[in-house]
């Protein structure tokens, strides 16, 4: 079923469980670097996940994996140009994977909806001028540190208030800048500056904390190193099974948004999860 962005930023209060569709055109991301570089590639795995039951694409230019090199927004732009006029005609919401407003601004005007900031304003102050400006809807993410250094031993004293702190701050942030709060998603940053621990904690507590906010809660678990730990699987693109059970624990705990790779096994988890868990009345 197609959700419109109004439907996306209701899910916390509906319930209605959001797929979040990855295409990363990129050289170099974690798990699916160099895949989708070119136009037509990448808008055929868009449309093949909206297919799958993906309600919304985020296009993301530049890889934020531990140790990953900045890229500049004329470079995001270069890399976007062709893509995402062809993915935003697969038909559903558009979100760009972005921390810079100029490249915001270019996602934007060629018909996203979404800013998905996983510095949460911090790294352009314009962001969020330019997301209030334009109506757009925001993805706030924590991260501790910066993508370069962030793994390099993250200290908390308490994750789960921190995260939530910050992110409240954040949310307080975008509103101050215009952005109304009823525009605004929050996500934990499950694998930006956390360790083993700190990202199931995060998981399981966090969510049941963050959903306090009263804004629809994202998670983006998919393929990610915490699931190798666990299972002893190298390959990102075997993690569809850990992927799973991460996206239902935080689903089971109030989390309505997931960013995945791997949509049709998401899709159908949750599907059958909702079922179990919200049977109809008889
Ligand atoms: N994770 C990644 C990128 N963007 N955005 C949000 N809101 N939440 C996340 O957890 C998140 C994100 C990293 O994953 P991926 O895009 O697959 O890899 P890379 O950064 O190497 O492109």
């Amino acid at each position: 079923m197609s959700l419109g962005i109004d439907d996306i930023l209701r899910s916390h209060i509906t319930g209605r469980p959001v797929v979040m569709g990855i295409l990363n055109v990129t050289p170099d991301s974690f798990s699916d670097g160099g895949t989708f570089l070119d136009a037509d590639a990448a808008a055929r795995h868009a449309l093949d996940m909206v297919a799958a039951g993906a309600h919304v694409i985020d296009v993301g230019a530049e890889s934020t994996r531990p140790g990953s090199r900045r890229v500049s927004a004329d470079e995001q732009i270069d890399r976007l140009r062709d893509i995402l006029p062809a993915v935003v005609s697969a038909g559903v919401p558009v979100s760009i994977d972005t921390t810079l407003a100029p490249v915001a601004e270019f996602a934007l005007d060629a018909g996203a909806r979404i800013v998905n900031d996983v510095s949460a304003g911090r790294d352009d102050p314009d962001l969020l001028t330019l997301v209030a400006q334009r109506d757009a809807a925001l993805v706030l993410m924590h991260m501790l540190g910066e993508p370069k250094t962030m793994q390099a031993e993250p200290h908390y004293d308490d994750v789960t208030a921190e995260v939530r702190d910050f992110l409240a701050e954040r949310l307080e942030a975008a509103v101050a800048a215009g952005v109304p709060r009823a525009r605004c998603m929050v996500d934990p940053g499950i694998g930006f500056g956390k360790t083993l621990e700190h990202n199931l904690l995060l998981l399981a507590r966090g969510v049941d904390v963050l959903v306090t906010l009263d804004v629809p809660v994202l998670i983006g678990s998919s393929r990610k190193r915490f699931i190798g730990a666990l299972s002893g699987e190298p390959e990102p693109t075997q993690r569809i099974g850990g992927t799973i059970a991460a996206c239902l624990a935080a689903r089971r705990r109030g989390a309505t948004v997931f960013r995945v790779h791997d949509v049709s096994p998401v899709a159908q988890a949750l599907a059958v999860h909702d079922a179990i868990e919200t049977p109809p009345l008889a």
